[in-house]
């Protein structure tokens, strides 16, 4: 493929933006290789700086849940703009978008709308603490909630990808309040609960990670952080910002049948505008300003142009619920298709899917937590990316991702990504 375009603007780009992107992931890293620089996208494809046409995987990490420029959502934002862009005081369009979110999911009596997951994720630890006055929280290493401060600590997607093991700039006494135990190991759990006693204010978790490839909790995981939570009057913090919209309508609460007590959201509640939202019961949330002292806010909270986008997809999710077994099905026949390439190569390796997220690990082993994730032959996944690359096929630029299907990709599709990994697999291993 010719992408001399992408490597001169990505030249360009390094003179004006750090290391050439806006989020390191984007930056092919762990991968290699020069970035591909997008010029636009429509449906289940993404066309590059040169012309390359490429299957989408990524889905801007989620979002386009129907694909890209989805005409209503476009048309939507077209004419919302034409009646200002932001205003700074609060609209009815809001007050729709908070409704429908309500009928969509469980345990959200209240829900405040900001601009990213990572705000939104932030937002509702400080929201914990200022409930519970305590200051200690429990995250799972590989699990990655934002880059707010509190988060940095053993964090998965760009923080893993880029081997950052601790960030500078992120304080002693911030860290020290992030307890951190692994994915699926509920007795590490109990450990830190018994030796930090009435001080830990919240346990955050992603459902199903997304951030160190796909990893799914095991049977009986989710509910026993529950009880705990229950049992030590700890707020129980879903991370639903990959999980939410995606898995079901109600997101991984509905999907998996756990009750959360705050639940975050991102990516596809904005369809692909910027936005975040927390949101969760009214004992809880009735602590947040100007209710309560626990002081949030942003600007561009409830943009009428992200609003109106996340409005019009949320809608067509919610009126098409089928949506979400055909796009369960299609990965699911992704899923085989690869699995059965790989055992024609003889190749190891573990495919974690549920629902729309699925993950490849070039690994013998179950792939369970970040730990066995990263113990996975990634040098060869890095080889792997770029042979599906070469074929038009964009996978996330890092092992430590999860992949995005979208209601867009046809079977056609599915069947060139299931031929192209045959072909991959032969370049790479040979
Ligand atoms: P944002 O601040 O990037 O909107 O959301 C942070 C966030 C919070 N929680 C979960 C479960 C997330 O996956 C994310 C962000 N996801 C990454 C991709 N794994 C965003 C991609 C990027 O950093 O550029």
């Amino acid at each position: 493929m010719n992408t001399i375009n992408s490597k001169e603007l990505f030249a360009r780009a390094q003179q004006s933006i750090p290391g050439g992107v806006n989020s390191p992931v984007r930056a092919f890293k762990s991968v290699g290789g020069t970035p591909v620089f997008i010029k636009s996208a429509k449906g289940a494809y993404l066309y590059d700086a040169d012309g390359n046409k490429y299957i989408d995987y990524i889905n801007s990490w989620g979002p386009m849940i129907l694909g890209h420029a989805h005409a209503p959502v476009v048309k939507a934002i077209r004419e919302k703009a034409l009646e200002g862009t932001s205003f700074g005081a609060p609209t009815e369009l809001e007050i729709e978008i908070a409704e429908l979110i309500k009928s969509m999911t469980k345990n959200i009596d209240l829900i405040r709308m900001v601009s990213s997951g990572t705000e939104a994720c932030m937002s509702a630890i400080r929201l914990a603490r200022g409930y519970t006055g305590r200051n200690k929280i429990i995250k799972f290493e590989g699990c990655y909630h934002g880059h707010a401060d509190s988060f940095l600590v053993k964090a998965g997607s760009g923080v893993a990808t880029l081997n950052i093991q601790t960030v500078p700039g992120v304080t002693a006494g911030v860290a020290g309040d992030t307890l951190i135990a692994a994915y699926n190991d509920l007795d590490a759990v109990r450990k830190l609960i018994s030796e930090n006693k009435d001080q830990i204010a919240a346990i955050i978790i992603e459902p199903v990670a997304g951030n160190m490839g796909c990893i799914i909790p095991q049977p009986g995981f989710l509910q026993g952080l529950r009880q705990l939570c229950d049992d030590e009057n700890i707020v129980f913090i879903f991370d639903e910002v990959m999980t939410g919209f995606r898995l079901a309508p109600g997101g991984a609460q509905e999907r998996l049948g756990i009750d959360a007590d705050l639940v975050t959201y991102g990516k596809v509640i904005g369809a692909g505008m910027p936005v975040g939202a927390f949101g969760g019961k009214h004992e809880i949330m009735k602590h947040i300003a100007p209710l309560g002292n626990v002081y949030q806010a942003g600007t561009l909270s409830g943009n009428p142009l992200a609003m109106v986008a996340g409005y019009i997809l949320l809608k067509e999710l919610k009126d098409n619920s089928y949506f979400y077994t055909e796009l369960e099905e299609k990965t699911t026949y992704l899923k085989n298709g690869l699995q059965r390439v790989f055992n024609a190569a003889n190749t190891s390796v573990v495919i974690n899917q549920l629902g729309s997220m699925i993950s490849i690990h070039f690994s013998a082993n179950p792939v369970v937590d970040f730990a066995s994730a990263a113990a996975a032959n990634n040098a060869l996944f890095a080889k792997f990316f770029h042979a599906m690359l070469g074929r038009g096929i964009y996978l996330p630029p890092s092992a430590f991702e999860t992949w995005f299907a979208s209601n867009a990709l046809s079977y056609e599709d599915l069947d060139d990504t299931i031929e192209a990994a045959e072909s991959s697999l032969q370049e790479i291993l040979n």
